[in-house]
């Protein structure tokens, strides 16, 4: 098998003390897959220099080979601020009162897109996998293709895929759809995400697409599959019965004084649904007044995408609604909703989530969410928690265990938090146990080399060409 040449928007470039620690389940399978496979990991490092050069930064740490451009700050305000993250991050979670359609972020998505293809053309060889995530390169394969790629090459996207009259409110949602049919194997989390993508091929660009969900196109066969990426489950399971973990456990218990505490964690991102989370949270606490003071909500949301409105938006709106709720529900003693806008080690993590009785995972709208997989693979199996989670995000698929929930509806969530809260020690852990294995089972290694096997598995015995022998 060929070298991997992962392409993404930001790299995370593995240090070579102690990698796992700092890393999310994500960079570490990549990263080591890289070390196993060869390869070179490429992306923006994140950094900004006032006129493009094109620079390739090359390091190697760990025994991974990782290379980084520069952008210009236009490159970031349109292509990252602007097209990725006003366009299609909110088009693509359904959110089109939020998107933002401004010619200039598409412009600037293109060249950003040309400049990724640009830089990373001369690292690739012959017979090297490409392998690009996300909403953020999109084109990228197509325009690799221009330059004379004729690699295996696939796409992973990690959000979910809207529905085509959605996407069809995109100006030119035809150009970009048509660049993703030049990879040979496009990867979505979830049936659903496939349904719906197969769904616009065939409806709006009138394509043929084969029982196996192969798309015929231009006399080449695109794969398209569901691959629902999993969490690093050794690794976080490790970690949450280490030493860190269970001093956090016991702090944030402590802290509580034999309250339950139900926990949150996710980026602060309007497709989260924390807003609708603390309604519910406070519908809970007015509806059992028995039950209010006997319970706290520790919400971690570290910070994300700050440069744009809608995320300003929603974090003022979600401290105006927090002072609200603690005002009305605090005592001397205790403050309902606990939220912090501060990130915590991965272990820390680990430990806050054994503590608490419920995992409140309860997205809008969410490609997959790893939150909920990892909540499950922190608990204690001998007195696990429960797990809500949203009927809409992506895990809700797997984690059938868990109890599933419309996260707009107030009264749903309230309700299902005072069942979690009664469910006896046998339910819990009957359910826990069958949401542990598929956690297990599914984690992101088994994702990893699925999705690298598919990318690798030349498709010329199935008697279609491979695409540099396409008319
Ligand atoms: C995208 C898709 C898809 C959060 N706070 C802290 C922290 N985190 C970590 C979590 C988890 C990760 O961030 C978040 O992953 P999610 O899957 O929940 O969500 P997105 O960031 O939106 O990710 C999503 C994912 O890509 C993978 O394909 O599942 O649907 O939207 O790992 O633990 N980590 C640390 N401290 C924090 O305070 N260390």
């Amino acid at each position: 098998m060929g070298r991997l040449i992962v392409i993404s928007n930001r790299v995370s470039v593995p240090s070579a003390a102690g990698a796992a620690g700092a890393q999310g389940g994500l960079a570490v399978a990549l990263n080591s897959a890289l070390r196993q496979q060869g390869g070179i990991w490429f992306g923006w490092s994140g950094q900004e220099t006032a006129e493009f050069t094109g620079h390739l930064d090359m390091q190697r740490n760990a025994d991974v080979t990782t290379a980084t451009i520069d952008l210009e700050p236009q490159d970031v305000e349109e292509y990252y601020n602007g097209y990725a993250n006003r366009t299609l991050w909110p088009l693509f979670h359904y959110r089109i009162d939020l998107t933002e359609y401004d010619r200039n972020f598409g412009e600037g998505y293109e060249r950003v897109n040309e400049r990724f293809a640009d830089a990373v053309f001369p690292l690739i060889e012959s017979e090297d996998l490409v392998w690009v995530h996300d909403y953020h390169l999109l084109p990228l394969g197509s325009m690799l293709r221009a330059r004379g790629i004729g690699n295996r090459m696939g796409l992973f996207l990690h959000t979910p895929w809207p529905p085509t009259r959605l996407l069809t409110s995109l100006p030119f949602h035809e150009r970009l759809v048509a660049s993703m049919l030049e990879y040979d194997v496009i990867g979505l989390q979830t049936t659903e995400w496939l349904e719906s993508f197969l769904h616009y091929v065939q409806k709006e660009m009138g394509l043929k697409v084969n029982l196996d969900n192969s798309i015929e196109y231009n006399g080449r066969r695109v794969v398209a599959r569901a691959f629902p990426i999993g969490i690093d489950y050794a690794e976080f399971q490790e970690a949450a019965c280490g030493d860190v973990a269970r001093e956090a456990c016991q702090r944030l218990k402590a802290s509580v004084r034999g309250r339950k505490i139900l926990i949150g964690v996710d980026r602060l991102d309007y497709s989260k649904g924390l807003g609708e989370r603390f309604e519910s949270f406070s519908r809970f606490l007015a509806d059992h007044p028995e039950m209010a003071g006997n319970a706290v909500l520790l919400q971690i949301a570290p910070p994300s995408r700050g440069d744009v409105a809608s995320y300003q938006q929603i974090r003022e709106d979600l401290e105006r609604k927090t002072g609200h709720i603690n005002g009305a529900h605090a005592d001397v003693d205790f403050v309902p909703i606990r939220y912090v806008n501060r990130g915590y080690p991965r272990a820390e993590l680990a430990g806050f989530y054994r503590a608490a009785e419920i995992g409140l995972v309860t997205p809008l709208r969410d490609g997959m969410n790893l939150v909920a997989k990892e909540y499950v693979a922190a608990q204690d199996p001998d007195d696990p928690g429960v797990l809500i989670l949203s009927q809409f995000a992506g895990s809700a698929l797997q984690l059938k265990d868990a109890l599933l929930v419309n996260p707009h509806s107030v009264e749903h969530v309230a309700e299902t938090i005072k069942r979690a809260l009664d469910m006896p020690l046998a339910e819990r852990k009957r359910r826990h146990a069958r949401l542990l294995e598929s956690v297990r089972e599914q984690d992101v290694l088994h994702w990893l080399e699925q999705f690298v096997q598919v990318l690798a598995n030349n498709e010329r015995d199935a008697g279609m060409p491979p695409h540099d022998q396409a008319a």
